[in-house]
C-alpha cells in the first residue's frame, strides 16, 4: 500500500494582499509601541523620583503616629487631617482598610513623602491625576512630591488587599 500525497498543500497558497497588509500593519505597530512605552519613560515626564528604603512596620507605624501627633489639625470621619511644613517629612500608611493620614499640603511646595503599608501589599492610586504608586509593607518608598494644582485628591488602593478592599479610600487636599 502507498500513500499518495496532496498535491497542494495551505502552505503553497500565496498570502492574501489583504493579510499580507495586516501582517505588516500590525508588525510595524508593535514597533512603535515597544518603542514608545521606553521613550515617554524619559520624554513624557513619567519618571518619578522614588527611592526604596527598608523599614519594619512598627517603626513605620510609630513614625506615622508621631508624624500625626506633630501635625494634627483636625479629623474628618474619625481619620486625622495633618497639615505638615513644606520640605518636611510626610508619611501616609495603607492598612486594611484605609489610608492614613489626610494630607493637607500647598501647591508648588515639595514634600518628602513616605508611603508604606503595615499590613499587606496595598495600591497607591492619585486621582484625578492617576498616579500609581505600591505601598509594600516593610519598605519604605519615598517620593518627592510636589502638587502643582490646588483641589482635593482621592487615593484608592488597586492592589485587591481584602473584603474591604473597595472601601479603602484617602484624601489629599492642596491649596
Ligand atoms: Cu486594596
Amino acid at each position: 500500500m502507498s500513500v499518495t500525497p496532496p498535491d497542494k498543500h495551505w502552505w503553497d497558497t500565496p498570502i492574501h494582499t489583504k493579510e499580507k497588509i495586516w501582517l505588516m500593519t500590525a508588525f510595524v505597530w508593535s514597533i512603535v509601541l515597544t518603542v514608545a512605552m521606553p521613550a515617554l519613560h524619559i520624554v513624557g515626564e513619567q519618571n518619578t523620583s522614588s527611592q526604596y528604603s527598608r523599614i519594619s512596620n512598627q517603626d513605620f507605624d510609630t513614625l506615622t503616629d508621631r508624624f500625626i501627633e506633630a501635625n494634627k489639625i483636625g479629623e474628618e470621619k474619625g481619620v486625622p487631617i495633618v497639615e505638615p511644613k513644606p520640605g518636611s517629612d510626610v508619611y501616609i500608611r495603607g492598612k486594611q482598610f484605609g489610608w492614613d493620614p489626610i494630607l493637607k499640603l500647598k501647591a508648588g511646595q515639595s514634600y518628602k513623602l513616605h508611603l508604606s503599608s503595615v499590613d499587606v501589599n496595598h495600591g497607591f492610586s492619585v486621582f484625578p491625576i492617576n498616579m500609581n504608586f505600591q505601598a509594600v509593607p516593610s519598605w519604605d518608598n519615598l517620593l518627592t512630591v510636589t502638587p502643582t494644582k490646588a483641589g482635593m485628591y482621592t487615593i484608592i488602593c488597586n492592589e485587591f488587599c481584602g473584603i474591604g478592599h473597595h472601601a479603602m479610600i484617602g484624601k489629599i487636599y492642596v491649596e
